[in-house]
């Protein structure tokens, strides 16, 4: 029997629990452009009250730069004008440029207009702007879930920004050289994970610590898939490596405990979780996520699924599905 993306989806479907993030994110998405701006950024000064991203390092603000000094030159009418229309995924060329940068690129460039907001540089969320009722339920809503999922919705809502001519199903074709994260102290290497003893998902672990993407890509199958959180599976080796050399960097995994199931083809599913760590927020946030894996009858990684656990409850949510 040979393997399906499709089957290899559904494992372990049965112990997931729907997260609140894409509920919050549909409510996102109904407010008004301007209601977005504002809902952004209140929650984004709120969460700074307890914790506080990283500063991109210059190498990551370069990549943005050309952008942000044309933005700099702009009066404030139209600094605004630009941010509604990358928040109204308005077609102009410069939404178009924005949604061509990386996950890291767009957190970057926003987080450089937070600064120069703050500075007056760049027009700040209107003196005496009263919140409408549409953005006093959302950040409520923002306000309940945990620090991992509110960085999460901050984060796919910057990710869907702009204006992308057409989407790219099943590959990954964003900046193929992205600056790395310096680590601030070394990532765990040597893991043990209660309940698991498969060579190739403690290897894949291990490499994502080392930043090792050329090891972790040689435990999958030429046909392999990681579908990361709320996304669709990327598809074979090539696009792997570079949806993590872009995406995966610097991150602290930390998996705790899980559970293996040999399948009747000699093929094994396995449900993994555990904590992760962004280097955007390093140790100040622990994120609650599952990993599924599919190995093929060698031991091959076929399949892996990243969920982000919708309570820390979850973690514990380990029942075989016989
Ligand atoms: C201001 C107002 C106007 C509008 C905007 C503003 C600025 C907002 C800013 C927001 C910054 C947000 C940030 C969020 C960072 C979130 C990072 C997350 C990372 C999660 C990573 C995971 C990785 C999982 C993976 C694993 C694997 O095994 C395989 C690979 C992979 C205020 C100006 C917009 C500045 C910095 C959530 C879960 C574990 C799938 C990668």
């Amino acid at each position: 029997m040979s393997l399906s993306i499709e089957s290899a989806q559904k494992i372990f479907s049965g112990t997931q629990v729907p997260s609140p993030i894409p509920a919050t994110i549909a409510l996102f998405d109904q407010l008004n452009v301007d209601d977005k701006l504002a809902l952004l950024w209140f929650a984004y000064t709120e969460l700074g009250r307890s914790i506080t991203p990283a500063a991109p390092g210059a190498a990551r603000l370069q990549l943005a730069e050309g952008l942000l000094n044309q933005i700099k030159q702009m009066s404030n009418d139209d600094q605004t004008q630009l941010m509604r229309d990358l928040a109204g995924y308005v077609d102009t060329p410069i939404s178009r440029s924005y949604a061509s940068f990386s996950v890291n690129t767009k957190l970057a460039f926003w987080f450089e207009l937070g600064e120069l907001m703050k500075k007056g540089i760049v027009a700040p969320i209107p003196p005496g702007y009263q919140m409408s009722d549409g953005v006093k339920f959302v950040l409520e809503a923002i306000q309940k879930l945990d620090p991992g999922q509110q960085i999460t919705v901050l984060r796919n809502t910057v990710v869907n920004m702009g204006f992308e001519p057409e989407v790219n199903s099943s590959g990954y074709s964003k900046a193929a050289k992205e600056p790395m994260f310096p680590r601030t102290q070394p990532a765990p290497t040597k893991l043990t994970v209660e309940g698991i003893t498969e060579p190739a998902v403690l290897s894949y672990f291990e490499a994502l610590n080392a930043d090792n993407f050329d090891a972790a890509i040689a435990l999958f199958t030429p046909d392999g898939a990681v579908q990361p959180p709320f996304q669709k599976p990327i598809i074979g080796r090539e696009s792997i490596i570079a949806y993590m050399r872009a995406e995966a960097q610097g991150l602290n995994i930390m998996p705790e405990q899980g559970i293996s199931e040999a399948l009747p083809d000699g093929s094994k599913q396995l449900k993994i979780t555990g904590k992760v760590q962004t280097p955007w927020f390093g140790v100040q946030v622990g994120m609650n996520i599952a990993w599924r894996f599919l190995l093929n009858p060698e031991g091959k990684i076929f399949f892996v699924a990243i969920d982000m656990l919708a309570s820390p409850q979850e973690l514990l949510n380990l029942r075989p599905t016989k």
